[in-house]
């Protein structure tokens, strides 16, 4: 497998312009996190040869429920904690997108348990929280558990031990808008699911049409590992379970 400082050598230098002379700048320094998101970000776009597969998964059972959680239990319980297990049930059938590459890209490494890393926008930039342990905790425990790591990370970071060992990531957009969007793989993982704004959408069922919440899936995969059908039936699987709520809270 290449090195990606390999794959970085034959491109032209980064054009140096002096932007001032055009108008007014101002310079902003990146902050500590940011420039190591940049490299790892940048590391990750040109080493894995990676396709975003797009769907949908009808939510509308999901809101109603999340709503009747809440109330049962006074948390907060937002979508993403559903996806979160309903990724995990789609890791547990399909053990290929619960693994990794070793460094030397010659053997798989699939993992038995269930860790879910959960990117969290804060003030000094993008960190990932995982999730430990995800097969063991009901929805609630994780909706609990995101709200808190979620708090700590904007207030005053997270510790890498947080940050480690995560089997796949979710990058949730939540209701902030777009329709789709495609993100970049979290090196070692093999895969990561986008998620964007649910909306109302009319679904024809006979003679009838009835109005659906339907929640984008956005799923980036690595394609040296798995295949695009693969990737189909994973992303069916997953919006198939989050259909289903009742079944993610049993
Ligand atoms: N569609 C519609 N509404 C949604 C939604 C979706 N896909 N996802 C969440 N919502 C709703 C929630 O239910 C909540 O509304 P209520 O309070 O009325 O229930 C509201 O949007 C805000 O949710 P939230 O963002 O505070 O909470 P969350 O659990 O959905 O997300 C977290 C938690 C940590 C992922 C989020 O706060 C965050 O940081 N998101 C940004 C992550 C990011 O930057 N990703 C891009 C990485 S690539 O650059």
């Amino acid at each position: 497998m290449n090195h990606p400082s390999a794959l970085h050598a034959d491109l032209p230098p980064w054009p140096e312009v002096d932007f001032a002379a055009f108008g007014e700048t101002e310079t902003l320094p990146l902050s500590r996190i940011q420039k190591l998101t940049a490299g790892y970000l940048t590391r990750n776009w040109l080493a894995i040869p990676q396709v975003t597969h797009h769907d949908e998964a009808d939510i509308t059972s999901l809101d109603a429920c999340r709503s009747r959680l809440a109330q049962d239990t006074g948390t907060r319980v937002t979508p993403l904690a559903f996806v979160v297990k309903a990724l995990e049930e789609g890791l547990r059938e399909f053990p290929r997108f619960n693994a990794s590459l070793d460094a030397g890209g010659q053997n798989l490494i699939v993992k038995k348990y269930f860790h879910i890393g959960v990117a969290v926008d804060t003030p000094s930039g993008l960190l990932v929280a995982v999730i430990r342990d995800c097969d063991k905790k009901g929805v609630v425990e994780l909706a609990d558990e995101i709200g808190s790591v979620s708090a700590r990370a904007r207030q005053k970071g997270l510790p890498m031990s947080d940050m480690v060992g995560g089997c796949m990531t979710i990058s949730s957009l939540g209701n902030i808008g777009g329709t789709a969007f495609s993100p970049i793989i979290n090196a070692p993982e093999v895969a990561i699911l986008g998620v964007t704004k649910a909306q109302w959408k009319p679904h024809r069922d006979g003679d009838a049409t009835d109005w659906r919440l339907m929640l984008p899936l956005s799923l980036t995969y690595d394609h040296r590992v798995i295949n695009g059908a693969d990737a189909a039936r994973f992303a069916v699987h997953v919006a198939d379970a989050l259909s289903r709520p009742e079944s993610l809270i049993e």
